[in-house]
């Protein structure tokens, strides 16, 4: 009798799994999370991480599978796809999307917060009117994870913004053209999955991205000057679709969610090692890092001024109540 009820059983669940009978064996959930970033990066492995939680915390009934490198979708296609049901979850640069919401932008105003605890505390402001916009967007935040301070990078030596003009400057944000502008740069958009690619042949000359980039792509191979301007501490975002998120149930939402605040947690204190573990990368590949000069860091203050002053413009209510929220809590 044992034995028969074990081979009934048995044949249930195998059928279930290839048929996808579900009710009558654990119903499996499989989805897919696009990112863009290469797997070696920090971000990744944090992902990397959260999806393995998930899996384990669920006993293997969501199955989330990473796809990295912008191998599912490119970085500025992967909003969008969460939003209308391609994928069931993603990873994208916020500031990147600024045009669509001035509020992602917040994050990439230069000069607005200094360190990693003021950017945290930028996010608790940011985050009510970032989760309004993504929901209308048909997507939840699950996390979001800054990366290291934006520094330049360059094949020639910067004193002062004099010297940026007529670079071709790489550019992945609004705010980014505009420092390019502002200093008479030439603004050039690249995403990072291209980025060795665009200065082995010339097309950009120098760029504003974080430590961790610089090393991953190992910049220092074809840049030897580091500026540690550290003008802002963009994010990341992980967003799910409403409704693959809704179709969950609520055992597995709570999974979800759980994991996604200790990959958020986690991925703050990673940001702040990272930093400095690339650095030394840097160094070491033969790069010159240095502080900006006092001339560079006023001349981009007064263009974080100008900027500044034209998003609270652009951004009404919502970006002036999130920009007075951080103000009060700094
Ligand atoms: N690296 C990504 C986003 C910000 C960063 O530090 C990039 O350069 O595209």
């Amino acid at each position: 009798m044992r034995r028969r009820t074990f081979c009934i059983s048995t044949a249930l669940a195998a059928t279930a799994g290839t048929a996808g009978l579900a009710g009558l064996a654990r119903a499996q959930t499989k989805w897919d999370f696009a990112t863009a970033y290469p797997a070696v990066n920090f971000h990744s492995k944090n992902n990397q991480q959260f999806v393995d939680e998930v899996a384990e915390a669920t006993g293997g009934e969501l199955q989330i599978t990473p796809h990295f490198g912008a191998s599912l979708f490119k970085m500025p296609e992967i909003k969008r796809a969460v939003q209308t049901g391609n994928v069931q979850m993603g990873e994208f640069f916020l500031v990147s999307f600024q045009n669509e919401a001035q509020i992602f932008g917040l994050d990439g105003l230069p000069f607005l917060v200094n360190g990693y605890d003021e950017a945290f505390k930028l996010y608790q402001a940011q985050k009510p009117y970032l989760e309004k916009q993504l929901d209308k967007q048909g997507q939840i935040l699950l996390y979001s994870v800054p990366w290291p301070p934006q520094s330049i990078y360059s094949n020639k030596e910067i004193h002062s913004a004099a010297d940026l003009k007529g670079l071709k400057w790489r550019v992945y944000s609004p705010t980014t053209a505009r420092i390019g502008e502002l200093v008479g740069a030439q603004p050039v958009t690249i995403q990072e999955a291209e980025l060795s690619q665009a200065l082995a042949t010339g097309v950009i000359e120098a760029l504003i991205t974080s430590s961790a980039t610089g090393a991953d792509n190992k910049l220092y191979e074809q840049l030897k000057h580091f500026y540690k301007v550290q003008a802002f501490i963009p994010k990341n975002a992980v967003t799910v679709n409403k409704k693959a998120f809704n179709a969950l149930s609520e055992d597995e939402q709570e999974v979800l969610r759980k994991a996604a605040a200790d990959a958020e947690k986690r991925g703050w204190e990673r940001s702040r090692e990272v930093d400095k573990e690339s650095l030394q990368v840097l160094r070491d590949g033969g790069m010159t890092v240095e502080d900006p000069t006092p001339e560079l860091q006023a001349d981009l203050r007064k263009v974080g001024e100008t900027i500044t002053r034209e998003w609270v413009e652009q951004a009404g209510p919502d970006g002036q109540a999130a920009l007075d929220a951080f103000e009060a809590s700094k």
